[in-house]
């Protein structure tokens, strides 16, 4: 089993991480008590302070042992266009989201569609940890320690019929509470989908949180999809809506450029992006992080290195063609 030990952790990342949290612990703490006094745009940075840590959490045997990236790095660096394009506005433009109370519609080819509270969704009982390899398109590349559960046995539970073939994963669209979705860098709301067999596969999960605590509101709160072997685009944050569908549905990225952006989005270092390499990756935090030539050395590895764990479902498939 490859579980994380203390032993891989740098004691600098730990320093970093709790320095982090002491700082960020003070600045909300004060934030949280100017609110109470009425200064309504500090009110709502009280959800930070609030956030829930979560207690003993099972290790996950599909955890890498990689160093982790670190906590600052994790909820600095970010895509999430619902907040803005550049990498720091999510972590700044999404501070007054509050992503509670919390529901997800599920619909189409099931027997028990319907609108479920996220808490009758995800008990705490079935939360476990797992580190794995985040891979953005962008030929970057994080390693993040999820809170979550394997998707599958959830998606069972709405007992999809014979005619689900797909998945489609649907973020909120609100622009009064996600400022990006004023301009239409992407078609809103941000979609996504997994062919049947990808979903239930072990390795998909759902996350609701890292590094122990509930999800940043950058990272995707409440509930966000991550898929380790595919583009982190494929992993959609903050969703609303669950539908089983017959038909392939559309998806985002492919609606914005189709030639770029395939349905199935499997990392490749063999087919490249047609406008750069997939070959080599920059693992974040990684060299001196203020040079402007960040220069990607690391191979990138086929299905991100979960080859062996997920090889078989495109078996007889033309990974050129079908991207
Ligand atoms: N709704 C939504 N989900 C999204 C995105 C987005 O812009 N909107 N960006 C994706 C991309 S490109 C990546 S690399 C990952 C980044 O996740 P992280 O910020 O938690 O590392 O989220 C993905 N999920
Ligand atoms: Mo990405």
């Amino acid at each position: 089993m490859l579980i994380k030990r203390p032993a891989d952790i740098r004691p600098s990342e730990i320093t970093d991480r709790s320095t982090y949290l002491a700082r960020r612990r003070f600045i909300l703490g004060t934030g949280a008590l100017i609110a109470a006094t009425t200064i309504p745009g500090l009110r709502k940075e009280a959800h930070g302070a609030s956030r829930q840590k979560f207690g003993q959490l099972a290790k996950s045997p599909f955890s890498t042992n990689e160093e982790l990236t670190s906590y600052e790095d994790v909820t600095t660096y970010n895509n999430f266009y619902e907040f803005g394009t550049d990498k720091g506005d999510p972590a700044r433009i999404s501070e007054e989201f509050n992503p509670r109370p919390w529901s997800v519609s599920v619909s189409g080819e099931c027997a028990k569609p319907g609108t479920y509270d996220l808490d009758d969704l995800v008990k705490p009982a079935a939360l476990e940890e797992r580190i794995y390899r985040l891979r953005c398109v962008e030929a970057w590349s994080m390693v993040i320690p999820w809170v979550g559960l394997p998707l599958g046995p959830l998606l069972k539970r709405f007992e999809p019929t014979g005619n689900a073939k797909y998945v489609e994963f649907r973020t909120l669209h609100d622009p009064a509470r996600m400022p990006g979705q004023r301009r239409t860098v992407l078609k809103w709301p941000y979609r996504e989908g997994l062919r049947m067999d990808e979903a239930m596969h072990p390795l998909t999960i759902f996350a609701v949180g890292l590094y122990g605590e509930e999800l940043p509101n950058q990272n995707g709160a409440p509930l966000r999809l991550v898929v380790p072997w595919k583009y982190g685009f494929k992993s959609i944050k903050s969703i609303v809506s669950i539908r089983f569908t017959q038909r392939r549905p559309q998806t985002s990225w492919s609606m914005r450029a189709a030639s770029e952006y395939g349905f199935y989005s499997n990392v490749n270092p063999q087919v490249d992006h047609p406008r750069w390499s997939q070959a080599k990756e920059r693992r974040i935090g990684d060299g001196p992080s203020l040079l402007p030539f960040r220069v990607p050395k690391r191979e990138a590895r086929m299905f991100n290195g979960y080859a062996e764990q997920v090889a078989s479902l495109y078996r007889g498939m033309d990974l050129r063609k079908q991207f």
